[in-house]
């Protein structure tokens, strides 16, 4: 039987559209996923970037879209690998990351939505302070070993609550409250 969803998660990441299911579940959208390669500007704008992504999504899958375009940013490293996250995990991944830190470990997560729907073009976003573990710990996908949210002594990979507190969760939750009232 074929489900009938409000929405659909355009991406090339199975993880980032599992999780972002199931908080919206919370909020009682139902999103499917549109599984697709989705063109990526070079900026140092996340916002930009998931601006060109949705529009990109749209016009791929006919359907309103949301689109999510992430960064890591590490204080020490002023920000990097931030909109280039996707290619410094691809290439030098979590190791290489742990290999270019020595003692300032400070670092954010942002996540960014972006919604199109041709009448509507509208980002949230997400913030979520932390640090880089010294070590990779626990079985995650993407920077889950190497990043502690601030106040816990786990990883994002570690944790069994992180769809409650990520910055995912805290970008679907601003946008929820307003597609639920648009
Ligand atoms: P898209 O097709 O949706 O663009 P992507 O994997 O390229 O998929 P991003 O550019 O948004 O997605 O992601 C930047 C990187 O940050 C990417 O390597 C992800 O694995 C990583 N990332 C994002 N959110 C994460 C999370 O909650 N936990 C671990 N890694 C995360």
């Amino acid at each position: 039987m074929q489900q009938s969803f409000d929405l659909f998660f355009a991406s090339s990441n199975s993880h980032k559209y599992q999780e972002a299911k199931k908080i919206l579940d919370l909020f009682g959208i139902k999103l499917g996923f549109f599984k697709s390669d989705l063109e990526e500007i070079q900026s140092n704008s996340l916002k930009d970037i998931a601006s060109k992504k949705a529009k990109d999504a749209f016009s791929k899958c006919k359907k309103p879209v949301i689109i999510e375009d992430d960064g890591l940013f590490i204080n020490s490293l002023n920000g990097f690998p931030g909109p280039y996250s996707s290619y410094v995990f691809k290439t030098i991944g979590n190791k290489g990351i742990l290999d270019l830190l020595k003692n300032n470990r400070n670092a954010k997560f942002v996540s960014i939505i972006t919604y199109y729907d041709k009448n509507f073009l509208e980002s949230f976003d997400g913030k979520l302070d932390g640090t880089i573990s010294k070590y990779q710990k626990g079985k995650g996908w993407g920077y889950d070993p190497i990043f502690i949210p601030k106040n816990s002594k786990k990883t994002f990979a570690e944790l069994n609550d992180k769809n409650e507190l990520s910055h995912r969760y805290k970008a679907l939750k601003k946008f929820s409250n307003w597609y639920l009232h648009k």
